[in-house]
């Protein structure tokens, strides 16, 4: 027999559309506030939300010896919110690029360091060089920080290997980590990333280069590395044409696709993103309204991410209004990666996606939870009712539009995973 865990003397932040209800697919219009609630879990299953002034007979504590045994955490009248959930992280990698943080301030341009061999490519250099133990350990670091700040569930993307062996790599000490830790870990193939050296000057470059990148998807495929398959469509990434090919590979292959769509330009990513039944579009600054139908009509979870939009001091704001009146989820992630987001705070996002953005502190918590859950395909998360998975934050917090109010620094007093405390052991 599992043993119950009982989780109370906290204010609960359900998310769902009401306190208890277990249609936890639809999203509420308001928090799903319970003020002294409760949760009841077995194993790494929540069984019953509720008021605390409810909670049926056989969850009491002092319940009689049938009862099955069930062991009382008093939260304090902490806040508890569902884990967050960042679902677009490049974590792992070697290196950094502080030095072209500081070229972009003297006035070059992402675009022109990437052109001249810097950007992605440097990282690639840096990480093929690394040994697993050293990408191991620095992911595991950089996890351990995220989780730190409330998150339970996290993406990792390959793409600064651009090598099978390397990719391969990078996408097993992504698995490691989640392994490790105990933390969910969904990881995505980036192969499609950026052209590797070895590929530059050659014959048709880039679609020489897409030919292996679809080989090895076979390959990683086969050794069980990969959830889901990315591109990065842009004039310095991949043309919509060589992104397809990803695309149609992938989903032969039964995998889900996702993609880095109109960054810097619209490339029409993601009504083609939107045609192979995306999970997500992520980055969206030029995002068209033909766009925005496609990935309403395909269910597709819009990916803010404003760490990228900050560090680039981008001007284009992604057309977040268009994208609520049509009704596209939007999700917010950190995008942690060491040249456009060096970030590891997923409530920091909240906040800018707040203020840079325009998101209400609701649709900001939403998105760092049951939406971003939806775009890596997770439907037993990110929200608080019977039957979704044991991931829970506890916060040191009155209401949870404080998450998007605090900027800089947010600990979480510590989390639940799979029904379990977390410390993260930094
Ligand atoms: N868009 C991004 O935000 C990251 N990759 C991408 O395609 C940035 C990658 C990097 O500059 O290292
Ligand atoms: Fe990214």
């Amino acid at each position: 027999m599992t043993a119950l865990h009982l989780w109370h003397n906290a204010t609960v932040c359900t998310l769902t559309p009401a306190p208890g209800n277990t249609v936890p697919d639809s999203p509420a219009p308001d928090w799903g506030l319970i003020p002294y609630g409760a949760v009841v879990t077995e194993g790494d299953t929540i069984r019953w939300v509720g008021a605390y002034s409810d909670l049926p007979a056989q969850y009491t504590p002092s319940a009689g010896q049938t009862a099955q045994p069930i062991t009382a955490h008093d939260l304090g009248g902490a806040l508890l919110t569902p884990g967050l959930v960042d679902c677009h992280t490049h974590l792992v990698y070697g290196g950094h690029r502080a030095n072209e943080a500081e070229m972009r301030l003297q006035g070059a341009s992402y675009e022109q360091i990437a052109r001249a061999g810097g950007g992605i490519r440097s990282t690639v250099q840096a990480t093929r060089s690394a040994s697993e133990t050293a990408l191991l350990e620095s992911a595991r670091k950089r996890l351990l920080q995220l989780a730190a700040q409330g998150v339970t569930t996290v993406e990792i993307k390959s793409g600064y290997g651009l090598s099978l062996e390397s990719e391969a790599r990078s996408l097993r000490v992504a698995r490691a980590v989640g392994s490790e830790t105990g933390l969910t870990v969904r990881t995505t193939y980036l192969g499609a990333h950026a052209l590797p050296p070895e590929y530059a000057g050659t014959p048709h470059e880039a679609d020489a280069y897409i030919d292996a990148v679809c080989t090895w998807l076979h390959e990683l495929h086969a050794q069980g590395l990969v959830d889901a398959v990315d591109a990065f469509c842009e004039t310095i990434g991949f043309s919509p044409a060589q992104t397809e090919r990803v695309f149609a590979t992938a989903r032969a292959l039964g995998l889900p696709v996702k993609l880095h769509a109109e960054q810097l330009s619209n490339q029409e990513g993601a009504a083609l993103a939107a045609r192979y039944q995306a999970l997500s579009c992520d980055h969206l600054e030029y995002l068209s309204d033909s766009g925005i139908a496609a990935m309403r009509a395909a269910g597709t979870v819009a990916v803010l991410l404003p760490g990228a939009f900050y560090a680039l001091r981008e001007k284009q704001l992604p057309p977040i209004d268009a994208l609520r009146r049509a009704g596209v989820p939007m999700a917010v992630a950190t995008d942690h990666n060491p040249g456009t987001s060096p970030t590891l705070s997923l409530p920091l996002m909240l906040h800018m996606a707040c203020t840079l953005f325009r998101l209400t502190p609701l649709e900001a918590v939403l998105g760092a939870t049951v939406h971003a859950a939806r775009a890596l395909g997770l439907h037993d998360r990110g929200q608080l009712a019977a039957g979704q998975r044991a991931d829970m934050a506890v916060w040191q917090l009155q209401h949870p539009n404080e998450l998007a109010y605090w900027f800089g620094n947010l600990p979480c007093q510590h989390t639940i995973v799979g029904g379990q405390v977390f410390h993260p052991a930094l």
